[in-house]
Formats: C-alpha cells, structure tokens, sequence
C-alpha cells in the first residue's frame, strides 16, 4: 500500500448484526488491492474500482451470506461512501466534479459525479440476468445508491448501450473509479472550495 504523509486515507470499521467490515481506502493511491467479501464477483468489481481510479483499496467482510448477499454489498456501499468522505476531508482545492464515458465491448457506461455534500442517485439500467456470480444484479444500484448517500455525492449512472450483464456492471464500476479519480483530484487554480457558496 502506498503511504505518504499528504495522502488522503481514511480507515472505517463498522459492525452490525448484519455484517462485521474493515476497510482502508487511500485517494492517492496507486491501484493497489487487497479485498475479501466473500462475494468473488464483488471483489472482481472492487478491484477494478481501485485498479482504474488509482485508489489503494482494502477491503474485509464477514458478512451474513447464508441469508443473501445484500446486507454484505448495500453495507460496503455504505462504508465505502464514509471512507470516501472521511478521506476528502474540507474538499479545498478539488476539482468536485467528475465525467467518463466507459466502453467494455459492446457496453458504453456514462458516469458523472458531483461532490456536492447532498445525496442523489440517478440510476438507469437493465440486466437480463439475476445474478452474475453469487451477485444478485438488484444490488449493483443498491451498492451506488449506498455510496451516494453515505459520501454525500451527486451520483449519476446510466447504460447508453450493452448486452452482457458481466460488461455492464464491470463498466459501470470501472466509469465510477473513472469519474471519481477525476472529482477527487487537485486543481492548483482551486484555492478553497469549488463552490460560490464557500462550502462543500
Ligand atoms: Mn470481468
């Protein structure tokens, strides 16, 4: 894991009935991954989230799988949404706002992130499947809606194209890293906050 004194970390332990995770997320990392869920598709698509944002990720869960895998993904999304926010910090000198436009195959994902401090999640997709994996697919907007509000981010998430459901959410993953690495990112010319209201 890459380790500096001005890089933005942040490190969350949250445990419920539900599920019991640890997770270290850094800003400034290099793509470094160390994620076990459980869920093998889910750490598939957290390290592809690291990977393409350039994020160092590590991720730990005991989570309650025997029921279904949605208290352990909707709970990541959670705390992976505060770490996001813990490790921005004041947000000074930010860029705030993020866009990609991701192609994987016949798949085209758009992902536009404001880090505006208030929740919304736009979400437009459809998935022929139930499940990729042990990955029930209703979860991949469960995870962003989890994310958005927990991190306090304008989050939008749209399929412009795309026929296979692995594709489709692998993209939409990896145009979220994309986006984010790019909303999170320092701006010389940005001497305080990226906001006429002097707060973000
Ligand atoms: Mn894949």
């Amino acid at each position: 894991m890459a380790n500096n004194q001005s890089a933005r970390t942040a490190t969350i332990n949250r445990k419920t009935s539900e599920t019991d995770i640890s997770l270290y997320l850094n800003l400034d990392g290099k793509g470094n991954a160390d994620v076990d869920t459980g869920i093998g598709f889910f750490d598939h698509m957290l390290k592809s989230f690291a990977k393409h944002g350039l994020f160092d990720l590590k991720v730990r869960v005991q989570g309650d799988l025997i029921v279904d895998c949605h208290h352990t993904i909707e709970d990541v999304g959670i705390v992976l949404g505060e770490a996001i926010k813990k490790a921005l910090g004041d947000k000074v000198g930010i860029k705030r706002y993020g866009n990609f436009f991701l192609p994987m195959d016949e798949t085209l994902i758009l992902c536009a992130i404001d880090l505006s401090n208030r929740p919304y999640l736009v979400f437009e997709s459809e998935f022929k499947s139930d499940s990729v994996g042990y990955f029930d697919t209703q979860m991949v907007k469960e995870f962003f809606y989890a994310i958005s509000y927990s991190a306090s981010m304008n989050l939008h998430l749209k399929k412009m194209w795309g026929e296979n459901d692995h594709h489709i959410i692998e993209a939409m993953f990896k145009a979220f890293a994309k986006a984010l690495d790019e909303a999170v990112s320092k701006d010389s010319r940005i001497t305080n906050v990226l906001s006429t209201k002097g707060s973000l």
